[in-house]
């Protein structure tokens, strides 16, 4: 099919200069929000500047989509659950080069262009991690100029709200399309039909041969696209993110209509939008319910339509998929995929199954993010079998191909057929969707060395054997576009006066900087600018929480999601014992510090919730105790999100990544702020390991056990109240805890707690007890030496380019997807 010719615009020169943009931002708050400058809203003009900058994006937009159409260039499919976007307001901005003009241009029309920025809402459409990862691999993509869609769900209520009262997380809606988005274009004409349920009919030729199946859904649910353009760094290229939204299915409501059944229509449509309502909180343990897998499904299915309809417009078969579309997917959560894509080639297109499998295997990779066996995905079958049964069929081939594959290549035993099997042959059989994303993909990945090889030694060790090479290593990163530009400018116009601009284009340029970590002017312009930081996050503190706290005094900083294995609770209790040691030793020579948490618990998640509690109620006494003299403060900031971090990573001092080593798959808070000139104490865990090379040994604090070390633990049968009694410290802060002197109003509340870790312990809390105290006290020692500490800091931030989004998004663009990127920018000073 050939597509009609474009109708050639005449040449629209956008002029960017400051009154020529207001001008513009006049025009379009009247046309087009349709208000009038004196009761337009401080939200109308946030609007208005958005839309006028999006003006400029939309050719660019339309010119990278036909390049690629027309070089037939080889596409990047993203499948992900989640993006963690935050705001695109500065991120379009600045890498459009618009920033300072905007400014000035609003200004002069009296707007304050900071004002209107933090009113832009975060779209939180993620958890944590997984999520941050996608929205960054976006950018990073449209900046390396790589052809690529992503793919995801619009959710109407991102992550939940976190309000802090009397100390508990309470979770409120969060509604970030209040005031509409002006980034995003809905494509209704871009819809497609997702079926749910019914039956499989069996088609055979008159001669009685099986010819093919027919999946008749019970239901229809219509998916429609909604697009935001994604800019990359000096707006090389413009890639999309298309969210899919859920909406009744219009035929069927006609019927109940005329049928005179207004009411049940209606909640039909409601019914169907209800699917992408909201995002599910990531638990401790994996969401069982079924409209989790039917939001699986439905963002999987429309997706796969719309690339499929894309490839056979344009190249007429299906057989050269695997050569122009690589289909990646964000975690087992989009891994449905590959049986829907299965389906449409042998059901819809008439391929046989080696021809489908092949095509299959050869178009999908699946990166895995963690290793929590909790979190691994696995959908009961009778579940599976009514919402999907013609998938359920496919699986089962998939299944026995695998299992022959396996019994044929050599002798398995039973027991690793059986891990090897997509069918978990428990109790209550299960689907295993892990093992579907790997028998699947031609390409499994880690996001960190250490999480790989963990990988390999652990959850997927049969199917590693089984299939050599498949697993790959893809460590993370972070886009220092958002991570560094935009939320640290003071840093960056201080890097920019010492090695020039080229850093902006080419990261790698950032290792300059080590030659001025002995030069005693620039580290006293590198802690300004910190301390200009901090000042910036006191002020958040104080507006927010009512709470002083001193910007000279060291900025300690966790915040994360709130998960047992990421151990903000050891983080608590060291405060603790440090408390109980200013009390008992006021003559020594203590370095005042303030300790900040941040971050979310999942709503079902108990454990959790009642960590942030305990930091509340840790913070309230200590930050009351006149003993103290203020050598010690705990601040809980509330309702961690992007647009949080992006004020706390800069101001950090001290960096906390302490995970009870093999447990955090890679982690990219570590990487922020890193390169935001902060010094790491942490494990050996994750891209820590990675991070420990490359700032070099003796600019980061590493303590405790080592994955092997716990594993070897844990198998020896590891008693924490040995490592208790060993440690007068810990036994004492323990006690203080589980006997209520920081909850004298329900003094039991945290004995359960606190015996978890007497009797088992699962996260070695114990264990690492002292060398995570005896690293605090190291690292007081180096801040005592602010010559030394900057020196360190320095080379962080130094050393940290290759954690750079696009090195890689380089990597799976060479060796997992093997499409063209653009080279790195010619050097530009
Ligand atoms: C699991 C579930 C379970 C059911 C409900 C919703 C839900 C959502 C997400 C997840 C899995 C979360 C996995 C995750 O976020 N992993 C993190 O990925 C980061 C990026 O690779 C990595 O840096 C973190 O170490 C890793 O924990």
């Amino acid at each position: 099919m050939d597509r009609a010719t474009t109708i050639e615009l005449p040449p629209v020169v956008h002029d960017n200069d400051p009154k020529a943009l207001a001008a513009e931002i006049l025009s379009c708050l009247t046309y087009r929000v349709g208000k009038d400058s004196s009761v337009a809203t401080q939200y109308d003009w946030l609007t208005a500047a958005i839309k006028v900058v999006r003006d400029r994006i939309i050719e660019r937009w339309i010119a990278s989509t036909k390049e690629s159409y027309e070089k037939k260039q080889k596409r990047v499919y993203y499948l992900s659950m989640e993006f963690l976007i935050g705001r695109l307001m500065r991120d379009a901005f600045s890498n459009l080069g618009l920033m300072e003009n905007m400014r000035e241009a609003l200004q002069s029309l009296g707007v304050d262009i900071d004002m209107i920025a933090g009113l832009e809402p975060d779209a939180a459409l993620g958890n944590g991690g997984l999520g941050r990862l996608a929205a960054c691999f976006m950018e990073s993509m449209a900046s390396v100029d790589l052809a690529a869609h992503g793919y995801g769900i619009r959710y109407v209520h991102g992550l939940f709200r976190q309000e802090i009262q009397d100390g508990w997380q309470v979770e409120l809606p969060e509604t970030w399309l209040d005031h509409g988005n002006p980034w995003e274009f809905e494509r209704r004409e871009r819809s497609f039909e997702i079926g749910f349920g019914g039956t499989v009919e069996s088609i055979t030729s008159k001669d009685g041969r099986l010819e093919r199946h027919v999946w008749k859904p019970q239901e229809h649910v219509l998916a429609v696209a909604y697009d935001t353009p994604v800019v990359g760094w000096q707006g090389r290229r413009v890639n999309t993110l298309r969210l899919w939204s859920a909406m009744a299915v219009d035929p069927i409501l006609l019927a109940a209509f005329n049928a005179g059944d207004h009411i049940g229509a209606l909640k039909e449509a409601n019914q169907a939008a209800s699917l992408t309502r909201v995002l599910y909180p990531a638990d401790s343990h994996q969401a069982g319910q079924e409209l989790r897998l039917r939001q699986e499904y439905f963002f999987s299915a429309a997706s796969l339509q719309d690339i499929l309809e894309r490839h056979l417009s344009q190249y007429g078969e299906l057989h050269s998929l695997p050569d122009k579309a690589a289909i990646h997917l964000n975690d087992t959560h989009p891994a449905i995929a590959i049986a829907e894509l299965m389906r449409l080639l042998m059901d819809v297109h008439g391929l046989d199954f080696d021809m489908s499998w092949d095509i299959t295997k050869r178009t999908f990779a699946y990166t895995n993010h963690t290793l929590l066996p909790e979190a691994l995905e696995s959908w009961p079958i009778p579940v599976f079998e009514r919402l999907l049964p013609r998938h359920m069929q496919i699986i089962y081939a998939i299944n026995a191909e695998v299992l022959l594959e396996a019994r044929s290549y050599q002798r398995y035993s039973d027991e690793q057929i059986s891990r090897i099997s997509l069918i978990n042959e428990g109790a209550e059989r299960r689907v295993r969707m892990g093992n579907l994303a790997f028998a699947g993909s031609h390409s499994v990945n880690g996001v960190s060395g250490l999480h790989t090889e963990l990988m390999k030694e652990t959850v997927f060790s049969d199917l590693h054997n089984l299939y050599p090479g498949r697993i790959n290593n893809k460590t993370n990163g972070i886009t220092p576009r958002r991570w560094l530009m935009q939320c640290n400018p003071g840093l960056t116009s201080l890097i920019r006066e010492a090695i020039g601009d080229r850093f902006l284009d080419d990261t790698e340029a950032l290792s300059e900087l080590n030659r001025f970590a002995d030069d005693a002017a620039f580290r006293e312009k590198f802690a300004s600018v910190k301390r200009e930081n901090k000042n910036r996050l006191s002020n958040y503190v104080a507006e927010r929480l009512s709470l002083r706290v001193d910007p000279s005094a060291m900025f300690d900083v966790q915040i994360k999601r709130i998960h047992e294995y990421k151990r903000q609770l050891l983080n608590i209790i060291e405060a603790v014992a440090l408390y109980d040691q200013i009390r008992s030793h006021p003559e020594k020579d203590w370095m005042p510090r303030v300790k900040f948490f941040a971050g979310k618990a999942a709503p079902s998640y108990n454990t959790a919730k009642l960590i942030i509690k305990l930091a509340n109620d840790v913070a309230r006494v200590i930050n009351r105790d006149p003993a103290v003299r203020g050598l010690l403060k705990i601040v809980f900031v509330p309702n961690y999100s992007v647009s949080v971090a992006e004020i706390m990573v800069p101001a950090a001092d001290l960096s906390e990544q302490i995970s009870t080593a093999g447990l955090e798959a890679s982690g990219t808070g570590n990487m922020k702020f890193a390169l935001n000139g902060a010094i790491t104490i942490g494990t050996l865990d994750g891209a820590n390991v990675e991070i420990s090379e490359c700032v070099g040994e003796d600019n980061i604090v590493i303590f405790g056990l080592t994955a092997e070390e716990v594993e070897r633990n844990k198998r020896d049968g590891y008693v924490p109240r040995a490592a208790i009694e060993k440690s007068p410290e810990l036994a004492q802060a323990l006690s203080a805890i589980s006997s209520g002197v920081f909850s004298p109003d329900d003094p039991g509340r945290y004995r359960d707690l606190i015996n978890g870790i007497y009797e088992r312990d699962w996260f070695m809390v114990a264990a690492d007890f002292d060398a995570y105290a005896d690293a605090q006290r190291r690292v007081d020692d180096i801040w005592r030496n602010a010559p030394d500490w900057y020196a360190k800091a320095i080379r962080n931030t130094a050393n940290m380019a290759w954690f750079s989004s696009d090195r890689t998004i380089r990597e799976y663009a060479r060796d997992i997807w093997e499409v063209h990127t653009g080279e790195v920018p010619p050097k530009s000073n």
